[in-house]
């Protein structure tokens, strides 16, 4: 150690991780609430300023001065991004972040071992759990960077479909031996026979790095965009298993915890998304999506059943509610229409009605995407319901708005075995006395399969995009009381 904390004792730099990591974790367990998220999100990036400050300056990798400086311009940059990006585009926006922490810690193992055992005729022997590690680093770190490069791209509309080839499975296969190939021949290590000296080895961490970039890349391409959020999530995990490997690489506690609590988290988070969209994880990265395109059925099943409603008519039916239960979905996104919708549930409140939100887990395009956009528009946490809560109380609701959502209130997953979505949970809208949709057609949703919901004897079409029709339906309301 040199520099500005030259002269202290290790055990600072040991405590200081440890602070580091217990903030991590203070900092995870407040994002389990939306109503403490915020702030686990400002423990936790306290502990990551902690735990790069401390490591930086310690180890002299940089001047206090350039410290700040690099610390300026990445919260420049990360609160540009955060300003400019829109909720829709954040899991793209999380994908590129998890590829760069990916990318990052394959090029960080291989620099150390060519920083400690690379020099020329060397042939020093590398302690074998830090070949392996470096190994593990490089290949998740690259398959993390390229599969998060294809995912985010595929989200963002720049690559579409998915690409499907025959003997697919066994090209991915081949690719991945030559990767573990290359790092079985890392932990060998030939050097340390004296036969070859280390400097010569250390090419082959780029050709597995090479390898393990091809396959991220084969590995994502035949996914189709509507499972690309698990894709996400799981490459979260694997950027931060990447990151814990690296950490052995480098002996840093700090960031093979951080990188721990990424990669366990990220997985949870990969089996939830999972388990609500009734899929396996191993459909997602070998299955395909059956996007069935509507059809001859789809015209069917609505065929003279579908009854459209509008805002006046919706007014009148809440004129004498005392229970409403609003579900919103990815349609409330798109339309920005949550304000409307909170001014909505304000005004009935303020009437007496009961009102909460029925959010279904993987309603939107990422996790909690409706509760972060609900608590942007301030409403409070206690009205919003997940699905095992609010789906009992739907016999004694009087009027249910759905508002921009289809695949999460589709009664198919209930009812055909055949569908898609069969099994998966959703809410039980249709128990309520009458149903509002809105959506602006009968398009199907993620699913790409009919709704039979919006054929119900109960269920009434408010056509429109929902931030004109929210907005439309809290005139009418304002204008009658
Ligand atoms: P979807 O089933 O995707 O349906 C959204 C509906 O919103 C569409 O049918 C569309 O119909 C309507 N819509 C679009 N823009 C609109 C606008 N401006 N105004 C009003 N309506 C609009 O959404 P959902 O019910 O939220 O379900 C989510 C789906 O995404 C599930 O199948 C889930 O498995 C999947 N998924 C979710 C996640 C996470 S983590 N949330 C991750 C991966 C996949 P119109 O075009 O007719 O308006």
């Amino acid at each position: 150690m040199a520099g500005v904390l030259g002269g202290l004792p290790d055990s600072v730099l040991s405590f200081a991780y440890l602070v580091a990591a217990t903030l991590f974790v203070l900092g995870l367990r407040g994002m389990t609430h939306p109503r403490t998220a915020a702030r686990g999100n400002l423990v936790s990036a306290a502990g990551m300023v902690l735990a790069v400050g401390i490591t930086v300056l310690w180890f002299d990798i940089l001047s206090p001065l350039v410290l700040l400086a690099a610390l300026l311009v990445g919260a420049a940059i990360g609160t540009w991004l955060a300003v400019r990006v829109e909720t829709t585009e954040m899991p793209q926006l999380v994908g590129l972040f998890n590829g760069f922490g990916g990318g990052a810690s394959a090029l960080v193992a291989g620099a150390e071992l060519v920083d400690r055992f690379g020099s020329v005729g060397s042939t020093a022997i590398v302690p074998y759990d830090v070949t392996a590690a470096a190994a593990l680093a490089g290949i998740i770190g690259a398959v993390t960077f390229w599969g998060s490069l294809v995912a985010a791209g595929k989200l963002h509309g720049l690559l579409e479909g998915s690409i499907r080839y025959s003997g697919e499975q066994g090209v991915k296969l081949v690719v991945l031996l030559v990767a573990v190939l290359a790092g079985g021949y890392l932990v060998v290590q030939p050097g340390s026979f004296g036969a070859v000296p280390t400097a010569d080895w250390v090419p082959v961490y780029w050709l597995l790095v090479f390898a393990a970039s091809v396959l991220g890349v084969l590995l994502v391409v035949p996914i189709g965009g509507a499972d690309m959020p698990v894709v996400i999530a799981l490459l979260n995990s694997l950027s931060g298993l990447a990151a814990a490997t690296t950490g052995f690489v480098l002996d840093n506690s700090a960031l093979i915890i951080a990188g721990t609590l990424v990669g366990a988290s990220g997985f949870i988070l990969t089996t939830i998304m999972c388990r609500s969209m009734n899929r396996s994880l191993a459909d997602v990265l070998f299955g395909g999506f059956e996007e069935s395109a509507p059809g001859g059925e789809e015209v069917d099943i609505y065929e003279g059943h579908v009854m459209s409603t509008s805002p006046e008519e919706v007014e009148m039916l809440l004129d004498t509610a005392r229970r409403v239960v609003i579900v919103p979905g990815y349609g409330m996104a798109v339309g920005q229409a949550q304000h409307a919708v909170a001014e909505l549930a304000e005004l009935l409140v303020a009437d007496g009605v009961e009102v909460v939100f029925g959010i279904h887990p993987v309603a939107g395009r990422m996790p909690g995407h409706m509760n972060v956009l609900l608590a942007e528009a301030n409403v409070p946490y206690e009205q919003m319901k997940e699905l095992e809560e609010v789906n009992p109380t739907f016999p004694g609701t009087d009027v249910v708005i759905v508002t921009g959502a289809n695949d999460v209130v589709n009664p198919s997953a209930l009812t055909d075995e055949s569908s898609p979505i069969a099994g998966m949970p959703v809410l039980h809208v249709w128990e309520a006395e009458t149903v509002v949709v809105n959506k602006r057609s009968l398009s199907p949703g993620y699913a790409g399969i009919p709704n039979p919901l919006f054929a119900n004897d109960n269920t009434y079409m408010l056509f429109g995009d929902a931030r004109e029709s929210m907005q439309a339906l809290v005139s009418e309301y304002k204008r009658n009381h």
